[in-house]
């Protein structure tokens, strides 16, 4: 193109779409920043127990390290194009005071015991492997009551939300607990709250997701469905069935002993986190190592093979991936 038609058209803020055309629409395959990237908890933990030491919570507000896919640039604190990934520190007798924002998230207990967060005036403490959510507009804070180190996987969609230019946070004082999560109305499967007059819709009625039930029923599942593909499921609204919150989607995955799965491409990327055992993750040209703790991101379009390590034990997965979102935006894939 002629030097001064360029120059013409930048003047009028206007760019040409033929020479860009190939490049926003690829042909069969979407172009992925996303890079498959493990972070083994071992390297990190210690980095981020150091971080205890270097950074007081009054200070630091919220003591994370964020887990930063290099394909994305680290600066943008991307796992993927959606999610945003952190393991958070909390030290005996710390306060993370109370907030709340546009950006759903949820988090995986990684290690430690005795810490609780409030959500809404509930109070969901905190064990491995258990489930929390803090969605979109709710208050939350954390504490610990424990004497050893709380460590947590936070999973947020905020890159997406800061993208939409929709991302804000309010600050709020410390919230009054009005219910232990012991007191929850939804203590099993299948039955729930029905008063006989209205009650408020709630979005979101459950707000945490024990491990010990989680997991008793990854195994009841093996157990009664020995033929099953997969032994996987899913965090959902236990009023409604629907994913537990509208853009990202949690499910847990169990490989029994020696178990090898295939998982297809899907659109959408995914984050493997393992609670428990130890498994291989395999994908063309990469293959990572998981142990306790380790978290690793795989993009979307990708298969990938798990296989449990020990011929002896499970292997527990949590998996994290931005379907909801896809399946409500008419985007979701999945190629055999
Ligand atoms: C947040 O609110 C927490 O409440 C953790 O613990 C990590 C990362 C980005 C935005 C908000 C928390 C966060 C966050």
């Amino acid at each position: 193109m002629p030097e001064d038609y360029r120059s013409a058209l930048t003047a009028q803020n206007l760019v040409p779409l033929w020479p860009s055309l190939r490049s926003v629409l690829p042909p069969g395959k979407p172009a992925q920043r996303t890079k498959p990237v493990c972070w083994p908890y071992q390297a990190l933990r210690p980095l981020l127990l150091q971080a205890g030491e270097l950074t007081p919570i009054e200070k630091a507000e919220r003591r994370v390290l964020v887990l930063a896919n290099p394909g994305h640039g680290l600066q943008k604190m991307q796992a993927s194009s959606t999610i945003y990934l952190g393991m958070q520190l909390l030290l005996p007798g710390e306060w993370a005071p109370a907030h709340r924002h546009t950006p759903n998230a949820v988090r995986m207990i990684v290690e430690g015991e005795g810490a609780y967060t409030t959500v809404e005036g509930e109070r969901c403490p905190m064990s491995r492997g258990d489930l929390i959510l803090t969605p979109t507009g709710l208050w939350h804070e954390h504490g610990h009551d424990g004497d050893k180190p709380v460590v947590w996987l936070d999973v947020l969609d905020l890159p997406l939300v800061y993208y939409m230019e929709t991302s804000y946070v309010t600050e709020g004082k410390a919230q009054a607990v009005t219910a232990e999560a012991a007191d929850r109305a939804y203590q099993r499967g299948g039955v729930v709250p029905a008063p006989a007059f209205v009650r408020a819709e709630q979005p979101f009625p459950m707000l945490r997701y024990p491990w010990l039930d989680v997991r008793a029923a990854l195994q009841a599942l093996a157990t009664n469905q020995p033929d099953i593909e997969a032994v996987q499921v899913a965090y959902v609204n236990p009023e409604t069935g629907a994913d537990s919150q509208k853009i990202l989607g949690f499910s847990a995955l169990m490989l029994r002993p020696g178990e090898r799965l295939d998982l297809p491409a899907r659109s959408c990327a995914m984050v493997l986190h393992l609670i428990e055992g130890a498994s291989d993750v395999k994908l063309e040209g990469h293959q990572f190592s998981l142990d306790e703790a380790d978290t690793c991101c795989i993009p979307g379009y990708t298969p990938v093979t798990l296989a449990n390590r020990s011929a002896e034990q499970s292997a527990f997965v949590f998996i994290a991936d931005d379907a909801p979102l896809q399946k409500k935006l008419g985007l979701y894939e999945v190629r055999s």
